[in-house]
């Protein structure tokens, strides 16, 4: 690669952070059954440990964004020890996910129930996640809703609508400083009739409604299989309404894959309408680049290891597309090389380039290796194997 395109890649790595999840780290498994690992995190302080790790050997993942109940079960009590543990591991609390979907009053919803009561309850719950996210300096309230319904005719819409503008919207009034909230939608799962924020319409409406903080949150597995998701992307963009993503692969529905393991494609292209937005804006987008997996079968630090590398390429690649060309083929419809011009970036092979990358900031040539030789996933085995078993036979 010559040294302009070399210079791009590098400057592109120096900005790029991407948040890594704490329940990316703890057992997790589907509705059929949980494979549990022997070295899975079990305390927060496990999951910064673990988090620490991956930071350790790709220097790109500074923060663990955090889920209220699972994290901080005390909630704002919580916070100062928490920040402490970030802290310790080399790391910040990231964005805070309240909760408001396991509790058994949530059943029938959360801020679109139609018992006052729960609403509020619900309510209180935000706005404490407000409290907490501003004890740990963290920016992003992160909010996902399984609201819904799971048969026709028998929740009212409309009404569930406008309780959500009111709840989102109290929300909002109680963010402070550079504080800013994120409206995630999914179109199905856990209600499979009727997501109450099924699409980004309607987060985006959402988030308007709620206030100027608000911005719209983009997992992408939160789509029907043929969506085009970088031209959300684009819209959310040009309407400076894109506040965060939730990175994660899909073969299905909401899979949880790893990041770029079916379409890589697909992860290169959202990269791609980003960068060519600030190149032709000259603005920089105030994104936040979060994980969103909770991986059954690999192991766990080296999912996450494996997921932010890929996620270090394809926004290397993104990078190296030539913009000034490309907009000029745009603007003459030259289709074959518009389209050649993106295929060139995306087929750069860009790994020499990230390991001078990481070698000039100290950090291993090659994340995995340096993960396997370090001994960590053999200690925390021999530390937390016994627990965890114990774990698993009580689930029986
Ligand atoms: C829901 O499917 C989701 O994508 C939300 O972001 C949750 O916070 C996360 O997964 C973990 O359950
Ligand atoms: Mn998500």
């Amino acid at each position: 690669m010559d040294e302009k395109r070399t210079d791009t890649v590098i400057q592109a790595l120096d900005r790029f952070q991407i948040e890594l999840p704490s329940w990316g780290f703890a057992n997790t498994g589907t509705r059929f059954g949980k494979f549990t690992q022997p070295a899975a995190a079990s305390t927060v302080e496990e999951k910064f440990s673990d988090a620490g790790q991956v930071h350790a050997v790709t220097g790109v993942c500074p923060t663990v964004a955090l889920h209220v109940l699972w994290d901080l079960p005390h909630g704002a009590d919580d916070a100062p020890q928490v920040h402490a543990l970030a802290a310790t591991h080399g790391l910040r609390a990231g964005a805070i996910n309240p909760n408001v979907f396991q509790d058994q009053i949530y059943k029938y919803g959360s801020l679109g129930n139609p018992d006052a009561a729960i609403r509020a309850a619900a309510l209180t719950h935000l706005l404490d996640s407000v409290e907490i996210a501003e004890r740990l300096g963290s920016r992003d309230l992160s909010l996902w809703f399984a609201d819904g319904s799971n048969y026709p005719g028998t929740q009212n819409i409309r009404h569930r609508r406008k309780w959500f503008v009111d709840g989102l919207r109290t929300t909002h009034g109680k963010l402070s400083g550079d504080q800013r909230m994120l409206v995630e939608y999914k179109p199905f799962e856990p209600a499979f009739y009727h997501t109450d924020i099924a699409d980004w319409g309607m987060a985006l409406q959402f988030a308007r409604d709620a206030g100027p903080r608000a911005k719209v949150l983009v997992d992408t597995g939160h789509h029907y299989q043929a969506q085009n998701i970088e031209q959300i992307v684009a819209w959310l963009l040009d309407l400076d309404m894109l506040g965060g993503f939730h990175f994660n692969d899909r073969r299905y529905a909401d899979d949880d894959l790893t990041m770029g393991s079916i379409d890589p494609y697909q992860v290169f292209r959202i990269f791609h309408e980003i960068l060519h937005f600030e190149w032709e804006t000259g603005k920089r987008a105030d994104i936040a680049y979060m994980i969103d997996q909770s991986h059954n079968l690999k192991g766990k630090i080296e999912a996450m290891i494996q997921t932010v590398t890929t996620a270090m390429e394809l926004y290397a690649k993104a990078a190296l597309v030539d913009h000034e060309k490309l907009a000029g083929y745009q603007t003459s419809c030259a289709l074959v090389d518009a389209e050649t011009c993106l295929k060139d970036a995306f087929s750069t092979d860009v790994r020499p380039v990230i390991r001078e990358w990481s070698h000039s900031k100290g950090l291993p040539a090659d994340p995995m290796d340096a993960f396997r030789q370090s001994g960590y996933l053999e200690k925390i085995t021999a530390e937390r194997s016994v627990r965890n078993a114990a774990a698993v036979s009580s689930y029986a």
